[in-house]
């Protein structure tokens, strides 16, 4: 049985829909942010960051595997489940670009628009710089489905998974995709997967 200690977010819910999507059994451990249960010593032992999603393999072969980093942990499950990865090849290399562009690029834009999305007087220039950013990497995403389908390819990868999760939440941080034809497609087509619904429900319900 694998663990996803969790929150109602945008890294955390990539974790359900990937398990959801590979048909592997899992188990969500709410941790809730509101009361800064991410702040205590037990949750900082398994992620000295002290962010959510954690996931916590407990049949690893050699001992209990701990893993943060959502994009990191997509990965560990693709290797695991022998699904949504390519083992080889352009695909695989392009899967790998986009999670490191995710990562780098996507995340980071979505959580800075967040942050200042937050404050109860956000400075209109932070603002609006804040927002340039996710339309910038919204603009790339939008570029790479001109090629293809899916973030990476042909076919539904982690990389989609990964950057649906901040997508989800675009209008929480008050970004449009109206500009963005493509990414609209997307983003309709991926939330109406069946994984993705149960995932968002199950995700949800840890803040209720
Ligand atoms: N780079 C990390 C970011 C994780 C992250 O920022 N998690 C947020 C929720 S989406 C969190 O735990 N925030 C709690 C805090 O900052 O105190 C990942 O992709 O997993």
């Amino acid at each position: 049985m694998l663990e996803v200690l969790a929150f109602a977010t945008p890294n955390s819910v990539k974790v359900p829909i990937a398990l959801e999507e590979m048909g592997l059994d899992y188990r969500l451990v709410p941790v809730n942010l509101r009361r800064g249960e991410q702040k205590t010593d037990a949750f900082r032992a398994l992620n000295p960051g002290a962010k959510v999603p954690v996931l916590i393999d407990r049949s690893a072969p050699g001992g209990d595997t701990v893993i943060s980093e959502s994009a990191a942990i997509l990965v560990y499950l693709a290797e695991k489940s022998g699904q949504l990865l390519p083992k080889h090849g352009a695909h695989r290399n392009k899967v790998f670009e986009q999670l490191f562009f995710h990562a780098s690029g996507l995340s980071p834009a979505f959580l800075q628009a967040f942050l200042v999305s937050m404050q109860p007087s956000p400075p209109a220039e932070a603002r609006s710089n804040a927002l340039s950013e996710v339309d910038r990497v919204l603009g790339l995403l939008n570029h790479s489905l001109e090629h293809h389908p899916y973030a990476a390819g042909d076919t539904y990868s982690i990389a989609d998974i990964a950057h649906f999760g901040w997508v989800w939440r675009h209008q929480a941080v008050g970004a449009s995709l109206d500009k963005f034809p493509l990414v609209t497609r997307w983003y309709d087509d991926i939330s109406a997967r069946p994984a993705v619904v149960k995932a968002i429900g199950k995700t949800l319900a840890l803040a209720a």
